[in-house]
């Protein structure tokens, strides 16, 4: 007799809907999303290095817009493809050990060590960047970036690990009918609630949904139906805003008539600006988007002075990065560096305008840096200080 608290066995999974036929189809897709999710993921990373060997480009200025849009959404359509993969070869999870057989043994332990380090890294990333792209913040032990990507490697690792073990009874199943039970687990006999067809279509239907959801945060015309993407469209100029100026212990600062530009050259204050001599300077416009790392964008047209036209004026050599320092007194984004691509760019611009009003406060006032194809995050609010290094 079985004791109520022992794990069930596969023959009480009778479903023939947990089939390899299910699982592989399903599989295809969520391998497709968890690839886009993996190269879009990199992109991001890199663009947020400090120092990069090979410059991020500032060409196009949309890229990162359209890369990270489709990192959030991919990742999101991900979440119902795995749980319906992981539901159809639940069983697998609950085969008793070739105990006897000890060759076999150590295959099967492999194999499910395998499977284990795979089905927790994938949930661990669609957890945390869910839970990123909802703006929860529950890691104050761990950044963000470094364990997402570190685990990126550990999950596409094992996903084409996974792949070449399974590539013949993928290859079978792909070949065959939906239906076909060659491959079927042979307690697996009991009708479904719907068919194996109906399942998977069902499945790529809220893929789709999730997909729809999501895509508003990037796609203008998707925002009326993009229940998750709240952060279109809202706030002044219609670019939201992620963190406030009150948010940041900044409106004091800001506001403040003590508030001035200083762009320091090699260590040394070269000029000191006040927000009137940045008005007098010659003014640019240039329409960018903040594409935020937690998948939302909003196009702006910013005005306000080409940072390379301050940088000239202060003297500066063209080619250096430049460190952007903001107001804020602590916080991660307090201070960013811009690389000297990014700096020499006639599109970069130390913002003071938006749609053709002065910056609102919480989009950074008295001004901002606004760069083409640059994640969000770096583009810096309440800028305060320019330091050109060696
Ligand atoms: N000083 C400072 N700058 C900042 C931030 C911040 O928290 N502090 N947030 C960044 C993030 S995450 C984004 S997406 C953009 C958003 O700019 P917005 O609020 O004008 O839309 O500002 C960036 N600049
Ligand atoms: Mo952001």
């Amino acid at each position: 007799m079985r004791t109520p608290l022992a794990p069930p066995t596969p023959e009480q999974f009778a479903s023939r809907l947990r089939s390899p036929a299910v699982a592989a189809r399903v599989g295809v897709w969520l391998g497709v999303s968890f690839g886009i999710c993996f190269v879009t993921g990199l992109v991001s990373h890199y663009a947020q290095l400090p120092t990069q060997p090979v410059p991020f480009p500032t060409s196009p200025s949309w890229g990162y817009r359209v890369t990270q849009g489709l990192h959030v959404t991919s990742g999101v359509a991900a979440i119902p493809l795995l749980l319906v993969k992981l539901w159809s070869v639940l069983p697998k999870f609950f085969e008793r050990l070739p105990l006897r057989d000890h060759r076999r043994l150590l295959l099967a332990v492999l194999e499910r060590a395998s499977i284990g380090v795979l089905v927790a890294s994938a949930i661990f990333q669609l957890a945390t960047g869910l839970l990123n792209a909802a703006q929860w913040y529950p890691w104050t032990t761990f950044s963000f970036r470094t364990t997402h990507f570190a685990i990126a490697w550990v999950a596409i690792g094992a996903l084409v690990v996974h792949i070449a073990v399974k590539l013949p009874i993928i290859r079978d199943v792909l070949t065959s009918d939906i239906e076909a039970t060659a491959h079927d687990r042979a307690t697996a006999t009991a009708p479904g609630a719907l068919s194996r067809r109906g399942l998977v279509r069902t499945t790529f239907i809220a893929a789709g949904v999730a997909v729809l959801a999501t895509a508003g945060g990037t796609v203008p015309w998707l925002r009326k139906v993009s229940v998750f993407a709240t952060r279109t469209g809202e706030g002044p100029g219609g670019v939201p805003i992620n963190k406030s100026a009150r948010a940041a212990g900044v409106e004091e600062s800001a506001m403040s008539d003590d508030w001035r530009l200083e762009v320091l050259v090699d260590g040394v204050v070269a000029t000191s600006l006040r927000y009137d001599d940045l008005r007098a300077m010659p003014q640019h416009t240039a329409d960018l988007p903040i594409a935020c790392v937690e998948g939302w964008s909003a196009q702006g047209s910013w005005s306000g002075v080409r940072l390379a036209d301050l940088l000239d004026a202060a003297g500066a050599p063209a080619d250096r990065d430049v460190t952007v320092t903001s107001l804020q007194e602590s916080g991660p984004y307090r201070v960013t560096t811009l690389p000297a691509g990014f700096a020499a760019d006639p599109r970069t611009l130390l913002a003071l305008d938006l749609s053709g009003e002065q910056l609102a406060l919480d989009h950074g006032y008295p001004c901002r840096l606004i760069a083409p194809n640059r994640p969000g995050v770096l583009q810096t609010k309440w800028v305060t200080r320019l330091e050109v290094g060696t």
